[in-house]
């Protein structure tokens, strides 16, 4: 009896979705978290009738930005044909979670909520639910068409640092809230037409349980409207927003929750279980950390066209740069997000001009610099940087004078240091302890197989480096915890991931990298501030 019990166990699958900007994904792990299954449907190419560019329409002005609401519902029915058509086993899935790109946002027009419950499994879900909302483009986290507003709000709370203090970000134009009051102000009747308003994971959620789903406190961090530390909605951000927001955002639920079962749609159109559970939604953000399985105190860097830095913090320090969201995984911890405009193309800029593009090449001029480049540090914004607002090249000898160019070896190891200090000096501002012993950090991204770069992140972080390439890591970390949500409290995330394979340590800190790089790091932040507040910038670009 007992192997029977196992093997049903054994025959469960857990099932994530990911609806990030160009394309919505599902991703079937076994109960042990083998990929046995993905689909995918692209926006563009699969759904040309919605006529986006990269799942998105940029209007006139350049600066708004937006994604059919209904092309999301058409993706969502389509996704769940293919599964079919590909034999998905619907009636061993034992639960459901899912991510969305962030910020997003969809509003459900007054009566929605009525025919969400009671969908007829004869036809889809796009044919029963293209009038259900007031507002029929959804505004995307590309959108900047809010700027008045971001500031309007950290007025109305009491400037930006205490937006910061509450809600994990000062005020950004992508941000719900920011969007919401727009919509308030611009299109009054949409807003009072306005019965729920959803997060693009949030909305995903509520087509699964055929109800309205509460948005997650890990998403719902990213929305300049929730306080991350009481985990309720900031009534002083909800009022200077827009009225009756706390009606029209419902509740909000930590990211493990399981909200409730699949509709009786899903089970009797697909052959869903009736007791299969559905597990909070998150953002895509959030997801991706639980896809890269992290512990506790991790730092996780993706290293891509642009660098993204996640933490796993315990004492978040909120920060106007970065985001502190509230933690996918653990709900009293907290994960925050730096990102950084220059990251690989500055990288292989500087191969291409010092290094004949060769990587070998470029490895063999670092072996040849000590750790701390002799006192030389380089910053390279070729764009426009996110923190600090900067554009530009400078460099400053061991002297601090700023010097106009360095040897190619010189140049080498300081595109490297400059961005990996960059990377530590933010972290620490967000509240990252580089000092702990089990600091890891995960490397990920197209960068990451690059040994030399890795070297140097374990030489600035004085961390082990282990890497981990995971493709599609929303979608997978959310078939991850979907198995974790189902499994109830009490059960720690890194007892359901254990069984995954480690990732490998791929660098350790040499010895004397603590010292070099802490010096660094604190000449690093006075030249920065140095360039940040020069008015008139010299550019050696
Ligand atoms: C994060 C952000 C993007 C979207 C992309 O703050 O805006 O990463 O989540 O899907």
């Amino acid at each position: 009896m007992a192997t029977d019990v196992s093997s049903r166990e054994n025959a469960k699958v857990f099932l994530g979705f990911d609806f990030s900007t160009q394309q919505a994904k599902a991703i079937l792990v076994t109960n042990d978290l083998k990929v046995i299954q993905e689909i995918a449907v692209k926006f563009d190419t699969e759904l040309p009738e919605f006529k986006t560019d990269g799942g998105v329409h940029v209007h006139d002005d350049h600066v708004t930005v937006t994604a059919p609401t209904a092309m999301w519902v058409k993706a969502f029915d389509m996704l769940l044909e293919k599964m079919k058509s590909e034999n998905v086993p619907f009636e061993k899935i034992a639960a459901v979670s899912g991510s969305g790109q962030q910020h997003g946002s969809v509003y459900w027009k007054i009566g929605a909520q009525h025919l969400l419950n009671n969908l007829n499994p004869e036809s889809s879900m796009h044919s029963q639910l293209k009038d259900v909302f007031s507002v029929g483009d959804s505004p995307i986290w590309m959108d900047a068409s809010t700027t008045q507003l971001c500031r309007d709000l950290e007025e109305k709370v009491g400037g930006k640092q205490r937006l910061t203090d509450i809600t994990g970000s000062c005020g950004y134009e992508r941000m719900t809230g920011n969007q919401i009051a727009k919509i308030y102000q611009t299109n009054r009747e949409a807003y009072l037409n306005t019965e729920r308003i959803s997060l693009v994971s949030s909305f995903v959620a509520s087509l699964c349980v055929g109800d309205y789903a509460p948005i997650d406190e890990s998403d719902g961090s990213g929305m300049n409207l929730l306080n991350i530390h009481t985990r309720e909605w900031a009534a002083e951000c909800l009022t200077a927003c827009a009225p009756d927001l706390a009606d029209k955002l419902g509740s909000v639920v930590p990211s493990k929750q399981i909200i409730g079962s699949v509709s009786p749609y899903l089970v009797q159109r697909y052959g869903f279980a009736q007791d299969c559970q559905v597990i909070a939604f998150t953002g895509d953000n959030p997801a991706s950390l639980a896809g890269l399985t992290p512990s506790a105190g991790d730092v996780m860097v993706s290293l891509g066209t642009s660098d993204t830095i996640f933490l796993w913090l315990s004492s978040p320090k909120p920060s106007t740069v970065g985001h502190v969201f509230v933690n996918p995984i653990e709900s009293t911890d907290f994960m925050a997000l730096a990102c950084f405009k220059n990251g690989s193309l500055t990288r292989e800029r500087i191969r291409n001009e010092c290094a004949e593009g060769s990587w070998d090449k470029f490895i063999a001029a670092l072996e040849n610099t000590p750790m701390g480049n002799n006192g030389n540090i380089g910053i390279y914004f070729y764009v426009t940087e996110i923190q600090p607002l900067v554009q530009g090249v400078f460099r400053f000898n061991s002297h601090g004078e700023e010097v106009t160019s360095f040897p190619k070896e010189v140049e080498i190891r300081a595109v490297l240091e400059g961005q990996m200090v960059a990377r530590r000096y933010y972290s620490e501002m967000l509240g990252f302890n580089f000092n702990s012993t089990n600091t890891r950090v995960i490397a990920t991204g197209g960068a990451s197989t690059n040994p030399a770069i890795l070297q140097v992140i374990a030489d600035v972080f004085n961390a082990p480096v282990y890497t981990k390439d995971v493709a599609n890591s929303a979608a997978l970390g959310s078939a991850f915890r979907a198995k974790h949500g189902w499994l109830g409290p009490g059960v720690d995330y890194s007892e359901v991931v254990s069984g995954l394979k480690q990732p490998p340590c791929v660098a350790v800190p040499s010895p004397g990298a603590d010292k070099v790089y802490g010096d660094l790091c604190d000449r690093y932040k006075e030249l920065e501030a140095r360039i940040q507040n020069r008015t008139s910038l010299i550019s050696t670009d």
